[in-house]
């Protein structure tokens, strides 16, 4: 299997490797790719050296899977270019996750809609991957009528620069600022850029998202997309209205059976979620699992996971799995 990781420098592109190291996915030939700046510069995987390869040196070599976390930009220019030459893509762009015919997919939902045909693949947003992840089986047990969810970002879902300006402000040193305001002991209820409708891009991606991974439009979705100064994961809350019934005892059987979801809810010991415990993890945790007593049939969830990981790289590696182990590739 010839692997290209497209944007391999940066953070994403960073796990990514270190994700298809830690899970041995078989790699033949791996194509270490940035842009300009980057190349001929060395990485390591493995405990061995790679140069770091141009965009079109990549499509040259007719890679088997190209994962890319370049920009949307970049991946609506290359991602053609190396599906031209028979590599199936696995892009973490916001690119073409809403595009009629491309597929987005979180595998413990619906890998199994992916063919041979789909040589484009979109991986979801990291606050909508972590959130589905829970509501799936929620959804196909109770029926979801409507979500309202709140995040609580981490700065490493901004990339390095933002990372940078919270460990400058904590540590006193000026530096470049990623955001308008200080995020240190500050929440900053802005990320991405504002919309037409007031609603942030990050927050049209939690109602967007979630209707197309669900496959169903009749899910009432509201977001609102808050930054905070932590970095090792994002957090949410999460409200939700049924159509039918629900114990809690069903709901907490059900979740601790759903694959890569970890239950972490019992108030008599203070255990729930949070991002620096789920930090450098793989899976989703849940808590705080609790009737919305305002509502009929409502339910009140806290949901927490590693936004580089299975918010980003580890998807992406997961859908690669799935991939070559159904000959799909
Ligand atoms: C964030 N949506 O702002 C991004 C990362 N993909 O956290």
């Amino acid at each position: 299997m010839k692997v290209a990781v497209v944007g391999a420098t940066g953070m994403v592109g960073e796990v990514m490797l270190k994700v298809l190291a830690e899970r041995n996915f078989k790699i033949d030939e791996l194509i270490p790719v940035a842009s300009e700046k980057s190349v001929g510069k060395q990485i390591s995987f493995k405990d061995k050296l790679y140069t770091v390869h141009s965009l079109s040196e990549a499509v040259e070599k007719r890679p088997d899977i190209a994962l890319f976390s370049a920009g949307g930009d970049t991946s609506l220019e290359w991602a053609p270019k190396f599906e031209a030459v028979g590599t199936t893509v696995i892009d973490n762009s916001s690119a073409w996750r809403m595009v009629e015919g491309k597929k987005l997919i979180v595998p413990e939902i619906n890998a199994h809609l992916l063919t041979k045909e789909d040589k484009i693949i979109a991986n979801p947003n990291c606050s909508t991957i972590q959130m589905v992840l829970v509501l799936a089986p929620l959804h196909k047990a109770f029926k979801i009528k409507r979500i309202v969810v709140s995040t609580y970002q981490s700065v490493s879902g901004t990339g390095l620069k933002a990372v940078q300006q919270l460990e400058n402000e904590m540590n006193g040193v000026k530096g470049d600022m990623a955001y308008f305001y200080p995020i240190h002991r500050n929440a900053i209820p802005h990320c991405d850029v504002f919309l037409e409708n007031g609603y942030t891009k990050e927050e049209m991606k939690l109602v967007n998202e979630t209707q197309k991974i669900l496959q169903d439009p009749s899910i009432a979705v509201t977001a609102t997309a808050v930054r905070i100064p932590t970095s090792g994961g994002h957090s949410e809350s999460v409200n939700l209205e049924f159509e039918k019934e629900f114990d809690l005892s069903e709901i907490r059987n059900i979740l601790s059976n759903t694959e890569g979801v970890v239950l972490q809810d019992n108030t008599d010991t203070n255990t729930y979620p949070m991002p620096a415990f789920a930090h450098d993890k793989d899976e989703v945790f849940v808590g705080r699992i609790r009737k919305d007593t305002s509502v009929k049939n409502g339910l009140n969830l806290w949901i927490v996971a590693d936004n580089l990981r299975k918010g980003a790289a580890t998807n992406a590696v997961q859908i690669a799995e799935y991939l070559v182990k159904n000959n799909l590739v």
